[in-house]
């Protein structure tokens, strides 16, 4: 931490929106952080951030508000290794939250199966340098090889670094789930070279699921995102069982283009205009890949 980033950060809207689309039944945040609090859960000494609390209750609160029925959060890199934070708001959920966590890739298979009770289903490999100091492949893929069963690997990259990734993630022996699509220039368009490499990796490997997110990252046009909304549908109408959501909150150095959560999921309905497809991309998807174990008893039947 710099002297410059020593002061806490907000990266989220006081007052969100309530989003004119209803999301449906039992729909699923698949991607959202918790940070904190700080006084019980310490940030990172290698965090590149310092944001203020955004702690379990807070996001709790913005589900309802928004019309979600679980979360999948994503441990953030601004705390770390050490997973308390975001096992303590899976715990606080309910069973309304899983998780995916960050490890040390020489993590002991005791420890593993620890953080599969505390709920965590996967862990994140993140590879932007503004992040994270190193990412390790070779550490990376002998954790991969020793998850505990029907875990999945979740890889955030930038575009200009997935044909790098290409033979590592081919080596992953594990489901991937690759955040926000692996950040493309959506200005290109749904034709553009960034969607067309990333059609390929999504066509090389039937286990590969991607999260159609981020449009506030993502188009520098800003909200109401026409280019994100352009270059992303058509992904999610050609690989409609491989896509899951999430809103990204508290949106971590989003400070200087804070976004609208409601706008947000008002971008759903662009993205995955049927009702069919919002059940796939919100309910089936996610609830296969985090809550496995309950499917059946937790998804709820196709709406008619
Ligand atoms: C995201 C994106 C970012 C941050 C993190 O773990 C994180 O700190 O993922 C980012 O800054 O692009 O998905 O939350």
């Amino acid at each position: 931490m710099t002297a410059e980033t020593d002061k806490r950060i907000v990266s989220w809207h006081s007052h969100p929106s309530k989003p004119r689309f209803v999301p449906p039944a039992g729909a699923v945040d698949a991607h959202c952080h918790v940070f904190g609090p700080m006084a019980r859960f310490p940030f990172s000494a290698k965090a590149k951030y310092l944001p203020e609390d955004a702690g379990p209750e807070m996001l709790f609160a913005l589900r309802d508000r928004l019309g979600f029925a679980k979360n999948v959060i994503v441990q953030a890199s601004c705390h770390g290794t050490d997973n308390s934070a975001t096992l303590h708001a899976i715990a606080a959920s309910q069973g309304k939250a899983r998780g995916v966590a960050v490890v040390d890739p020489a993590i002991p298979e005791d420890d593993l199966y620890r953080l599969h009770d505390g709920g965590m289903r996967g862990i994140r490999f993140n590879f932007l340098k503004r992040l994270v100091d190193d990412a390790p492949k070779d550490k990376f893929l002998e954790v991969a090889r020793r998850l505990p069963e029907g875990w999945h690997v979740v890889i955030y990259f930038e575009a200009d670094i997935l044909e790098e990734l290409r033979g590592f993630m081919d080596a992953i022996p594990v489901p991937l789930v690759i955040d926000h699509m692996g950040r493309p220039d959506v200005t290109q368009g749904p034709d553009g070279a960034d969607m067309k490499a990333f059609r390929r990796l999504l066509d090389s490997r039937p286990d590969i699921h991607f999260k159609p997110t981020c449009p506030d990252r993502l188009d520098p046009s800003g909200d109401p995102w026409n280019a994100f909304a352009a270059a992303v549908a058509p992904l999610v109408a050609d690989y409609p069982d491989r896509c899951i959501w999430g809103t990204d909150w508290p949106h971590p150095n989003m400070q200087d283009k804070i976004p609208d959560d409601g706008h947000i999921v008002d971008m759903i309905p662009r993205i995955a205009p049927t009702a069919e497809l919002q059940r796939k991309l919100l309910v089936d998807n996610p609830n296969a890949l985090y809550w496995a174990d309950l499917v059946g008893d937790a998804v709820p039947p196709p709406a008619s």
